[in-house]
């Protein structure tokens, strides 16, 4: 008693001590002087821009605790079902800004530091983006986390602490070259370490077989390497909201400690192996987007992470006492692809070995548990695993897996006896040399509900990629739920001339968490003055981009032209090649061309951006062939002020934010049925951008929301395609008579040596044209036509540019998160 009452007294010391800055000026002036002296270490005549930014940001930090610790603590009270987002991959780009307009301060704090002698605009430029990602995957999952905490869910994300994120692209000579991306620098003022939660992870050794005081026999993993995750916490900030959501990512820490015996053998090298062994798992993020690279270092790095993250949800749950039956009514897991699938083997093991449930008990909790969103269907990007792989790493995860896929196989065999071709489709284990997990197969037969990304690709997920499953299981256990973005950084933050008009004109900010008040732009879409205003701010941010490319490549370009954009990953399938090719077109014709013809063409600046991965040459040679075209079209007096080509190196979350308010229009060319949904088509609609695109994943829904009469589709339909390449595979291809001739120039040295761009010229001619850039051609190019009309009549594209923004109320990601709430994890927001 006497003890507790002392406790007591102490907890009262330290809650008068706490202190808990308000957020007024004087006192932001202070925190950040005080970070600067006292966090950093510098002194008040030896600080810089990147000194400065860094105070801001430890103090900006500082609030955000606040909503963290109160978040934590009304989690605690209420214990409600939380829900836990799986992803290998967190775009998230730079912090401050986004959380300065979370906590309504952007105002207080660009004044305290005005007081302090410096521009915020200056500052945030200092900030490096976490480029902890590849692409729409790693971003979408970004998103997410900002609706979950601006809608007040209680979401987790879980993933990992890269140390290097997705490479920085450089271009010379027209090619990539690939530098690390050392994010995290000296110090992250974002980001929280955990040393007091830490989890042992275990790879190679055996299965033993252990028998217990009541004679009970179970299976053990033991004996080969462990190594420590430590947590990394990083607030996440909701709009305008009391509290904060949370990103736990782990970092790999070494188990064994410095071995001075070999040291003091002389042998520095071995002293130092376990060490960077365990520090290699978190080193770096793979690079490839959409494509599978099968390395043992990569499955290792997805089971660290799901290890530690099942590992963590388990100690929470276990804190309140209830039994295991209720797991599923406490905690939702989320897998964001299949990369972390081998969570349902793991939990499958946590249950069974390590807690001694039975095994039908502990499958029962899985599968009402675990869900999975799928985000494509190429072939080239499904997970498999070779067996022997697993086997080795993971030996206990293998005999599980196997022991899934047999019990599942019975329970097909048992519903349609006799159908052996039906087992062969759906065996989680591939029969190939050798054996291979398909992770897919996995991820379906482990979760409650598996979903796709946009209305068409969901279809292609039920009849392409799981038909067999669909027949087991019936259809409804597959739903779609479509992506969305999050306009609190792609609206309000990325376009503040767009954010302050559409304000004015709905009277109040409540548009930015109720993005479908949006639609009360229509009645204005006719009237002449708004649409001036709203041509005028899109004006202000091509001139913003305009003034980036000079001061950053020292290009010249004119706002008057219509900015027509492709930025994304490189790949094939999404056609960057195309794009380039009908760009070689239009400069044919503006070659052949009268001078009085010339004159009558709309100007043009074509501007790309995106990585290639690495190990993926054509991607690398689509790069250099744009900047090959680029610097002949620049060199040409004839076409000056009619085309120009620019590739923008580095692409990445903060260039976007630059690029996506200043197009016109942007290019989503992907072939029909190969882009699950696309992200950055709403971000470019939402910023009243037109887009040119195919009847391709959210292109499909954006177009019923906005109206045919606001977007260039064209092209081959997702059913056609089958058909279409069994064509040109067995009957030949017939190339069109336009792209011929410009593949003729590229052949005849037009762009500079030929014999380079060789294999994508073979890639039409001899390669049967996959991606069918032949087919699509002529209504590509036609479709351009319009667009060029389209632009002249300044009244009818400047009502089609509001008409875009009115419409994309549904692609909020406010709008996915609570549909995954209601439809698939069943929680609520917090009660306050
Ligand atoms: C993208 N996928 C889809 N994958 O391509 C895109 N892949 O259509 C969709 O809008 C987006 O996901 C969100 O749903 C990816 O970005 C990857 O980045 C990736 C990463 C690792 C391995 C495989």
């Amino acid at each position: 008693d006497k003890h507790k009452r002392l406790q007591e007294q102490v907890l009262q010391q330290w809650k008068a001590r706490m202190v808990q800055p308000e957020l007024d000026q004087d006192q932001i002036e202070r925190s950040i002087v005080y970070h600067t002296h006292y966090t950093l270490g510098r002194h008040r005549y030896n600080v810089d821009k990147l000194a400065v930014y860094r105070a801001t940001a430890h103090s900006v930090h500082d609030y955000l605790l606040q909503s963290w610790n109160s978040t934590q603590e009304q989690l605690h009270k209420s214990n409600p079902k939380r829900c836990y987002y799986l992803s290998m991959e967190f775009l998230l780009g730079r912090a401050l800004d986004n959380a300065l307009y979370c906590l309504a301060a952007k105002n207080l704090f660009t004044q305290s530091v005005r007081t302090l002698g410096f521009c915020m605009e200056d500052l945030l430029d200092k900030e490096h983006d976490a480029g902890l990602g590849n692409g729409g995957l790693g971003r979408l999952a970004a998103c997410y986390l900002d609706s979950a905490a601006t809608k007040e869910y209680p979401v987790w994300g879980y993933g990992l602490r890269f140390q290097y994120g997705i490479f920085k692209q450089i271009i010379k000579d027209g090619f990539q070259l690939e530098k690390e991306d050392a994010w995290l620098g000296m110090d992250n003022p974002w980001e929280f370490p955990r040393e007091d939660t830490q989890y042992d992870v275990r790879f190679y050794g055996y299965v033993a077989t252990k028998v217990n005081d009541q004679g009970e026999s179970r299976l053990s993993w033991e004996g080969g390497e462990v190594v420590k995750a430590m947590a990394y916490d990083m607030p996440i900030p909701g709009y305008r909201t009391h509290g904060s959501g949370n990103l736990r990512l782990w970092d790999c820490q070494p188990q064994s400690t410095f071995d001075f015996a070999s040291f003091n053998h002389g042998d520095y090298a071995d002293a130092f192996r376990d060490h960077n062994k365990a520090n290699n798992l978190t080193a770096v993020l793979y690079p490839n987007d959409n494509h599978q690279g099968g390395k043992e270092l990569r499955l290792k790095q997805e089971y660290f992470w799901v290890s530690a993250s099942l590992q963590d949800i388990i100690r929470r749950f276990k804190r309140y006492k209830c039994s295991w039956h209720d797991f599923p009514e406490k905690v939702a897991v989320q897998l964001n692809d299949t990369h972390p699938t081998l969570a349902i083997p793991e939990l499958m093991r946590l249950l069974v070995d390590v807690e001694g449930l039975d095994w039908d008990i502990a499958w029962d909790i899985v599968s009402r548990t675990v869900a999975f969103t799928n985000h494509t269907v190429l072939p080239e990007a499904l997970e498999c695993w070779a067996v022997p792989l697993i086997q080795h790493l993971l030996p206990r995860h293998m005999q599980i897996i196997y022991d899934i896929n047999l019990f599942f196989l019975q329970k097909v065999e048992k519903q349609f006896p006799g159908d052996r071709e039906l087992l062969r489709r759906v065996s989680i284990i591939e029969e190939s040399q050798p054996q291979q997990v398909r992770m897919a197969y996995l991820a379906v037969v482990g979760s409650h509900t598996v979903n796709g990304v946009a209305a068409l690709h969901s279809e292609l997920v039920r009849t392409q990629l799981f038909p067999a499953f669909v027949k087991v299981y019936g259809a409804d256990k597959f739903i779609n739920i479509t992506n969305g973005v999050t306009p609190r950084r792609w609206l309000y933050q990325a376009n503040p001339g767009l954010r302050n008009l559409i304000t004015r004109a709905l009277g109040n900010e409540g548009w930015v968490d109720h993005l479908d008040e949006l639609s009360k732009l229509k009645t204005l879409a006719d009237d002449a003055q708004f649409q001036q205003e709203w041509m005028q701010v899109k004006r202000q941010n091509k001139d913003r981009l305009k003034d980036w490319l000079r001061t950053h490549m020292d290009i010249y370009v004119s706002s008057d032209a219509l900015f027509d954009i492709q930025v994304k990953r490189i790949h094939e399938y999404k056609r960057q090649y195309m794009n380039i090719l009908g760009v070689i077109h239009r400069y044919r014709q503006l070659r052949e061309m009268t001078d009085e013809e010339r004159h009558q063409q709309v100007p043009r600046v074509v501007l790309f951006g995106g990585k290639a991965a690495p190990g993926y040459d054509i991607a690398k040679l689509i790069i250099k062939l744009i900047n090959s075209v680029a610097k002949v079209i620049d060199e040409d007096p004839l076409v000056a002020d009619l085309l120009k080509v620019v590739f923008i190196p580095d692409y990445k979350v903060s260039l976007a934010e630059i690029i996506i308010p200043a197009s016109d229009l942007s290019q989503h060319i992907s072939t029909a049925g190969t882009e699950a949904s696309g992200t950055s088509n709403m971000k470019f609609v939402m910023n009243g951008g037109l887009i040119i695109g195919t009847v391709d994943g959210a292109n499909i829904e954006i177009r019923d929301h906005i109206g045919e009469e606001n977007i260039f589709l064209f092209g081959t339909l997702a059913d056609q395609v089958p058909e279409l390449r069994h064509q040109q595979k067995y009957h030949g291809l017939l190339i069109d008579e336009d792209l011929q001739l410009v593949l003729d120039d590229i052949e005849a040295g037009v762009f500079g040596d030929p014999s380079i761009f060789n294999p994508l010229i073979d890639i039409i001619t001899y390669g049967a044209d996959y991606y069918l850039i032949s087919e699509d051609f002529h209504a590509y190019l036609e479709t351009q036509k319009t667009v060029d009309d389209t632009f002249k009549d300044k009244a009818a594209w400047a009502k089609k540019s509001i008409m875009c923004t009115a419409g994309m109320g549904f692609f909020s990601s406010d709008r996915s998160i609570s549909e995954y709430a209601e439809r698939i994890w069943n929680i609520k927001p917090l009660q306050r």
